[in-house]
């Protein structure tokens, strides 16, 4: 990787310095009613949900998901002032945008709560979470050099990567669900029952959709399907900033792949700090890794 990010501090929160560059741009984004918002961790499902979202506000017609590229269809907020759509592009779209953030819950746009807007969080358990994201870091120029593994996870369990600490990220949505308008959902239980938790989101949604259209959008967001869709893929990501897109976006798709990567060492002591980190909260991952 010739040019390798660096990673700043924004409002308590790790976050690459080209992002942080345009922060109040990006803070002071201008929702609008009717906008619904997919926010997550990085790498915890968030193009399959896009991709779940667009099929379902589409009734399920495939054609029109075709329109372009995910990360056109539906923009990245934080992304616009490093790729397009630029923010005049996502200003000038009509309403209602389905909008992408990786923003932990108290860095989201106040406009989204403002205007009540909706929101469809994806959580995915740590491990699985960390495994995926050291592969990206390791293709995308975005962030520091993620090796060697050892030193990544003990970056990861301290929030010293992109878009600051998963363990915050994923308790404080939990505990914002009830507040705010928001869909909880996990990408193990996705991964489980595709049908049911695309009805989940539809529902949430307010669409009505039959089992024939559910059964066929979650045919057409499996890992495999996507995986051969360019226009679910992100295979279209410019090349100045994702060389092999299909060792970051489209990778494995697994649950449980953490177990290649750590050791048993490792394994033991992010264990235990997990259990620290995890022990305020009501959310649980571990009936579902
Ligand atoms: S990003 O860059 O933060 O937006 O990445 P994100 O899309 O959140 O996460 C990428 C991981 O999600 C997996 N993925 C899927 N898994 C199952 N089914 C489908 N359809 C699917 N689409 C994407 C993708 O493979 C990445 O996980 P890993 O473990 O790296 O394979």
């Amino acid at each position: 990787m010739a040019t390798r990010g660096k990673l700043t501090v924004v409002e308590g929160m790790a976050i690459s310095e080209a992002i942080a560059a345009n922060w109040d741009e990006i803070y002071n984004f201008q929702a609008r009613p009717g906008d619904v918002l997919i926010a997550t961790y990085p790498k915890s499902g968030t193009t399959w949900m896009q991709e779940i979202v667009d099929l379902v506000v589409h009734d399920g017609d495939e054609q029109i998901c075709q329109r372009g590229p995910i990360f056109e269809r539906i923009p990245f907020i934080e992304f616009s002032h490093v790729m397009k759509p630029g923010m005049e592009e996502i200003n000038a779209m009509p309403s209602p945008r389905i909008l992408k953030t990786h923003l932990p819950v108290q860095l989201v746009p106040p406009s989204f709560w403002r205007h009540k807007c909706k929101v469809i969080y994806v959580a995915r358990n740590a491990k699985d979470t960390l495994t995926s994201y050291f592969h990206f870091d390791k293709h995308v120029g975005i962030h520091p050099d993620p090796e060697p593994f050892e030193e990544y996870v003990r970056r990861f369990m301290k929030g010293d990567v992109g878009w600051g600490s998963w363990y915050d990220h994923v308790k404080d949505f939990w505990e914002a669900r009830d507040k705010h308008n928001i869909l909880y959902t996990f990408y193990e239980d996705i991964k489980k029952n595709p049908q049911q938790e695309i009805r989940k989101v539809a529902k949430f949604l307010g669409k009505e959709l039959s089992e024939d259209v559910l059964n066929k959008i979650a045919k057409l967001t499996t890992f495999e399907v996507m995986k051969t869709n360019p226009m679910a893929n992100a295979s279209g990501f410019p090349k100045e900033l994702v060389a092999q897109s299909e060792k970051c976006f489209m990778r494995k798709g697994k649950v449980g792949d953490w177990k290649t990567l750590f050791s048993a060492q490792q394994l033991e002591i992010f264990e235990a700090d997990y259990k620290q980190q995890m022990s305020n909260t009501t959310l649980t991952f571990s009936d579902k890794i």
